[in-house]
């Protein structure tokens, strides 16, 4: 008799997650993989990058497949899909992983810097669930996760376009669920908090005389947790949204935050740095 930790299983499961070959992404195809994924699939912009994340995969005993592709052209993600369901048969599972971010106050920002934000964050899961949602209507079913933000819900200085991209795409998400759902397709994003990958290592580095840097206090200090959140945190919720225990769930946005969201923050300069400790 199948037990409660079945349903957490991905067993004969085709995931497909986009910019994989290091950070959150990686994290996610890792644990689908440990979780019974039949096969991994992960693109990136340069084929030095996929030849980066095949080591990493190989590294840790997956075969994945790895394509060179830019999730904002639409003819390379129909090629990319086009190749998996005919060598796979399916795209079981969409992350859309990729993302970028410009850290530029918005009256500096130029209309080019502000539309490759939009076009990577927002039009490309847009284009990417939009390739695999045909294959996940023929086969009765499949689950697309997106890749949220804090800044889906809240605002903060220079990042102005990637708030507005995050938003559209928490939008996004509910709006697959309201259009597939019927169909047995579920449409969930991870709303992660400030986790330590290279998106954030400018967040964290340490200052000139060893301090901590002025956003790492800021975010440790309005963090309950009062630490950064690491890619293996994610990595649980990741393969729920992928499987059949949130076969229920739809159109919801999980934020894995460490608390942020609930917290009004305390006094940064009563958070103990840890080099003092
Ligand atoms: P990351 O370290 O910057 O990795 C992003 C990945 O996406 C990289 O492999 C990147 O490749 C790839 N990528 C960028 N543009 C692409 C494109 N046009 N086509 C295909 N791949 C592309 O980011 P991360 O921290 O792992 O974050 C992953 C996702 O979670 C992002 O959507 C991010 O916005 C979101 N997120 C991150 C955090 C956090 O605190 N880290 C929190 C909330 C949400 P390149 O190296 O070539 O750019
Ligand atoms: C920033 C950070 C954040 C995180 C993440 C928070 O500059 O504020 O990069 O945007 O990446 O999106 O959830």
């Amino acid at each position: 008799m199948a037990g409660i930790l079945d349903k957490f299983r991905l067993d004969g499961r085709v995931a497909w997650v986009t910019g994989a070959s290091y950070g959150l992404g990686l994290a996610y195809a890792v644990a689908f993989a440990e979780a019974g994924a039949k096969k991994i699939v992960f693109n990136d912009i340069s084929q030095e990058l996929v030849d980066k994340g095949l080591a990493e995969y190989r590294q840790r005993g997956i075969d994945a497949d790895g394509y060179v592709c830019d999730v904002t052209d639409e003819r390379q993600v129909a090629e990319l899909v086009e190749d998996v369901e005919e060598k796979y048969g399916a795209v079981d599972i969409l992350v859309n992983n990729a993302g970028i971010i410009k850290r530029i106050p918005m009256t500096e920002m130029t209309k080019e810097q502000w539309e490759q934000v939009i076009s990577v964050d927002l039009t490309g899961p847009f284009l990417c669930a939009k390739v695999v949602l045909p294959g996940m209507l023929r086969r009765g079913g499949g689950k697309i996760i997106n890749a949220c933000s804090m800044m889906s819900e809240l605002g903060r200085e220079t990042v102005s376009a990637y708030a507005a991209a995050k938003g559209g795409l928490k939008m996004l998400t509910k709006n697959i669920c309201s259009e597939y759902g019927q169909y047995n397709i579920q449409c969930n994003a991870i709303g992660p908090g400030y986790i330590a990958t290279p998106q954030t290592a400018p967040l964290r580095e340490r200052q000139a005389d060893g301090s901590m840097h002025p956003f790492d206090r800021f975010i440790r200090a309005k963090t309950p947790a009062q630490r950064w959140g690491e890619t293996e945190d994610l990595e649980g919720l990741a393969v729920f949204l992928a499987s059949p225990a949130s076969d229920f769930i739809n159109g919801q946005v999980v934020y894995i935050d460490g608390g942020i969201l609930a917290y009004i923050g305390q006094d940064p300069s009563q958070l103990r740095d840890e080099k003092e400790e």
